[in-house]
């Protein structure tokens, strides 16, 4: 599939704060399908932007809710993934997680329990869905009880990428979990970057102010 490229402004994310835009993050181990689910759901034809300075790739899907027009980032790793973590901006406003594994290689499955605490970090009230991907390959797995998603109170999908079972419900519900979220959130790691956003501008204004005083001095020395 051809990859469009991306200036820096494409990660200026104050813009997930207006109304009608939300952030919806992939995460899960390497191979186990998680962009072959994006591409899936947004099928033929689109063209990801690819940010490889930052192993991200980024797909834009705009749609409506409630007759309101959103648009959607899904935000993909691009290999970073490999090294079990993600860099904090990864997490950064995201309203909404999608966290897949394959159902043919337990260690994916396993390795769930680092990712969402990795998530959690960052993230600790978002809605998140645990996929279980490639049913296609057995489809006996979806007799089987993922223990994982019921601890967690997590919603958990059968999905695979290869045939699209259960592919648009689990992305339209991702969007309608991150809409209501991002409408109904008292985020507390929400309300802590808002204080240190202003806590910031203060500051900043505050030594603005020393300067202005400190030409006023130079001129009145000068005169
Ligand atoms: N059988 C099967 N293979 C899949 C499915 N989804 C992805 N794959 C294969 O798994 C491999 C990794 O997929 P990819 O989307 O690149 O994984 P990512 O690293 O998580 O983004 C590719 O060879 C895909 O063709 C699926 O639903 N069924
Ligand atoms: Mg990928």
């Amino acid at each position: 599939m051809a990859r469009g490229t991306t200036d820096i402004s494409e990660l200026d994310q104050e813009k997930y704060d207006t109304d009608e835009r939300v952030k919806i993050i992939c995460l899960g181990d390497s191979a186990v399908g998680k962009s072959k689910l994006m591409e899936r759901f947004l099928m033929d034809g689109y063209r990801p932007e690819q940010l490889s300075t930052y192993a991200l790739t980024l797909y834009k899907y705009t749609t409506t809710v409630d007759g309101k027009a959103v648009l959607v980032d899904f935000w993909d790793t691009a290999g970073q993934e490999r090294f079990q973590s993600m860099h904090p901006s990864y997490y950064y406003k995201a309203h909404a997680c999608i966290m897949v594994f394959d159902v043919q290689r337990k260690i994916t499955y396993k390795n769930l329990a680092n990712w969402y605490k990795e998530l959690r970090e960052y993230r600790p009230e978002i809605p998140c869905i645990v996929v279980a991907n490639k049913i296609d390959a057995d489809m006996k797995v979806t007799q089987r009880n993922f223990n994982f998603a019921k601890k967690q109170g997590l919603p958990l999908y059968y999905v695979s990428a290869a045939d699209g079972t259960n592919v648009v419900k689990l992305f339209k519900d991702a969007i309608k979990l991150a809409m209501s979220y991002k409408q109904n959130s008292n985020d507390f790691m929400d309300e802590v970057m808002r204080e240190l956003e202003n806590f910031e501008l203060e500051q900043n204004e505050e030594s603005s102010d020393k300067e202005d005083n400190v030409s006023k001095e130079e001129k009145t020395h000068l005169q």
